[in-house]
């Protein structure tokens, strides 16, 4: 007999029949290597700021070489405060510190070293800067990260079993009197000539031995688990490959660690990882900024513009990496107000660009759903989730998802998150638009891992659909965005030749307006139209304008001396000195080179300026192009107003080259000179030809 209450009682049984069927369909079997709870907890962090603040502030120098006075570290108005909101208001999760830098200088008062701020002027040497910020950090909600220089040219023990017990010790101290810290930062940098207690010699050591890792880790592990080691050693996170702030769009969470730790990997295969790695060891891209890692008043001008700012964003977080941003502060202890200004900038854009995602109120379907099942369902990508996930059957390593908007929406960013915890798997993927009811590929890509955003050409879609084609494993995805970011104008580029004469350019359509003397562009300024000589020392300020969208793009600033008209090569003691124009043409990308298996270094070029010129420093521009630079590590620089008789004005080293081949700047007490003699001492790698982009001069109070 059917009455009400058995209808009732059938139907409470089929529904927990269907329930029960799809709760049976297993969830994907994890893939690969895994990132563990720590590292999916640092993926979420995504982007941190870097502090490189140290003796080298004082010193303006990059790396000191450890013979410097502790007493030189005093800074005015050191407000750790002030940095953690910065970096809080950047949207910024955490800051990392160089707590000791390569000199062994350190910012707290470690009772194994009388080299640190107990010995300095600056609180009458009872501070401690790495207290001061853990507290700033607890207070600004940020976290604290450490970087601890493995590489010390002070220490006497530096090469000796001695000084790794030294490094542990501190290592120790760290990770116990100041909280917890989320990440350790290993520098690859280490070994070389140094102070060295007195020494001043060179001392070589084998980077992946001589600090015994493994055991060095299990330390820190029993100290502070929850810390991430980074860097070298069987590390957590990776080094990405560059110091510019970018990963490869194909990037893996996975490295062949076991190759690395046995010196097979090159660093440039960082930028990718390894696609068949057998450890999850993701990549942290790491960048400056300002050219250098420290504060150098000279580069108050050379703060990165808005566009690059933007590009290290979509170029790391956007690709799969971490993104940890320097940003230095100067010799009062305060960030820069120009860095300041151009981090407010970027939180804008970065805030606009991610203002209204698009894909939450769409209607989503794939053509696989794992067992058909409502737990894998394809709306678990826009549901905010980031616990839950889409995914097909064990054997469809290709599918579809498919978003339809309820009208036409405008869309130039795509975001897309693979479900990690089981392991990164996608390969291949494209995305379609469907225009005006035509279905049109707008992006292909490849690997997306924890995070990847797509920068398209701005579509106004009725649909969007994601194609999955190729991936190691069944597809499981978390997360799927889109968004209309702002329109915005890429920043025109401004060169200028030897001979003076200055070309601007812009994307195909924009208008450049320009100044010459120092004062902002706008469109009154001077329209530029073609390419024009001037050959006097100038600051010159353009901005490209979009017509169509009626927006400008920002200032884009080039500083030049007087031109190179003038100047010409006398002589090289090796080279084809046909070709050593390329030196001094003004345009760092042509190059020339000297030196070589026979004829070995140190080498020398020597450039008439033409007429006596009052100078205060040089610039040495390494080659820009190619995969070997051939760098120079160390020089020498000469004057002479008659090329006989010449004058010594700065040796040294290139601090960092190798890793950041940017224009070094060496600063000089001023003086008149008409020839100029570089010599190149010796070079990166021990490597014997030299090529140089450029070599410049820097004019006195220009
Ligand atoms: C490099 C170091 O040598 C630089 O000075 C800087 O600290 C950078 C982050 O890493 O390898």
């Amino acid at each position: 007999m059917i009455n009400k209450f058995n209808i009732i009682l059938l139907c409470f049984f089929s529904v927990f029949i269907v329930s029960n069927c799809q709760e049976s369909v297993n969830p994907p079997a994890p893939f690969g290597p895994l990132p563990t709870q720590k590292q999916i907890d640092w993926h979420d962090m995504g982007f941190y700021a870097f502090i490189h603040f140290s003796l080298n502030t004082f010193t303006n120098k990059e790396w000191g070489y450890g013979d410097e006075s502790p007493e030189l570290f005093n800074p005015t108005a050191l407000d750790t405060r002030q940095w953690a909101r910065i970096v809080k208001e950047a949207g910024m999760k955490g800051i990392i510190l160089t707590v000791k830098h390569h000199d062994g200088f350190c910012l707290w008062p470690s009772k194994y070293t009388d080299r640190s701020v107990k010995n300095s002027p600056w609180k009458n040497g009872n501070g401690d800067v790495v207290k001061e910020l853990a507290e700033a950090c607890k207070e600004y909600g940020l976290k604290l990260g450490i970087y601890l220089s493995p590489w010390d040219r002070n220490h006497s023990g530096y090469g000796k079993p001695e000084y790794v017990t030294y490094f542990r010790n501190q290592l120790n101290e760290l990770l116990t009197n100041y909280g917890d810290v989320f990440e350790m930062w290993f520098d690859g940098a280490n070994g070389g000539d140094g102070y060295y207690g007195g020494a001043n010699e060179t001392r070589k050591i084998n980077t992946l031995k001589y600090y015994n890792w493994e055991e060095t880790y299990k330390l820190i592990y029993k100290t502070s688990p929850n810390t991430l080691v980074w860097g070298i050693g069987p590390s957590e996170a990776r080094w990405i490959g560059n110091e510019e702030g970018y990963a490869n769009k194909t990037n893996w969470c996975l490295l062949r660690q076991e190759d690395d730790l046995n010196g097979k990997v090159h660093y440039t295969e960082y930028m990718s990882g390894h696609e068949d790695g057998e450890k999850w060891v993701p990549g942290e891209a790491d960048v400056s900024i300002r050219p250098g890692w420290f504060y150098h008043e000279i580069e108050d001008d050379l703060v990165h513009p808005i566009d690059d700012m933007v590009d290290f964003y979509y170029k790391s977080i956007g690709r799969n990496a971490n993104l940890i941003l320097n940003i230095p502060p100067d010799k009062r202890g305060l960030i820069n107000e120009h860095d300041e200004e151009r981090l407010k900038e970027f939180a804008k854009v970065i805030k606009a660009d991610f203002k209204t995602e698009l894909l939450a109120g769409t209607k989503v379907s794939a053509n696989n759903v794992r067992g058909g099942s409502d737990t894998y369902n394809a709306k678990y990508v826009i549901d905010g989730n980031k616990n839950t996930y889409w995914a097909t059957d064990d054997d469809v390593k290709s599918a579809s998802i498919t978003f339809e908007f309820d009208k036409p929406t405008p869309i130039n960013r795509i975001l897309l998150q693979e479900y990690i915890k089981l392991g990164q798997r996608i390969k291949a993927f494209h995305v379609e638009a469907k225009i005006n009811g035509k279905w049109q590929t707008i992006a292909n890509e490849t690997t997306i891992g924890y995070k990847r955003i797509l920068r398209v050409k701005r579509v106004v879609a009725q649909a969007l659909r994601i194609n999955f084609t190729d991936s190691k494993a069944c597809i499981v995805i978390s997360k799927i965005e889109a968004y209309n970011a702002p329109a915005s104008v890429r920043l025109p580029i401004i060169q200028r030749d030897k001979k003076g004469l200055v070309t601007i350019t812009a994307q195909e359509n924009d208008r450049i307006y320009y100044t010459t003397d120092g004062s902002e562009p706008s469109v009154n300024s001077t329209r530029y139209e073609k390419p024009f000589i001037f050959s006097k020392a100038v600051k010159i300020k353009a901005i490209a304008r979009n017509t169509n969208e009626n927006i400008n793009s920002g200032v884009r600033t080039a500083k030049y001396g007087e031109s190179k008209e003038k100047w010409t090569i006398v002589s090289a003691t090796s080279g084809d000195l046909k070709l050593a124009e390329s030196v001094i043409d003004g345009n760092p990308s042509t190059c020339w080179s000297f030196g070589g298996e026979t004829d070995k270094l140190p080498q020398a070029i020597i450039i008439d300026m033409g007429d006596l010129i009052d100078i205060n420093g040089f610039t040495y521009t390494p080659q820009q192009v190619g995969n070997n630079l051939n760098l120079v590590s160390n020089y020498e620089f000469y004057t002479s107003i008659d090329n006989i008789k010449w004058t010594k004005r700065s040796d040294g080293e290139f601090s960092n080259i190798k890793n950041n081949p940017i224009e070094q700047v060496k600063i000089f007490n001023s003086t008149k000179a008409r020839y100029l003699r570089f010599v190149a001492k010796s070079g990166v790698d021990l490597g014997q030809t030299i090529s140089i982009g450029e070599i410049g001069v820097i004019e006195n109070s220009k």
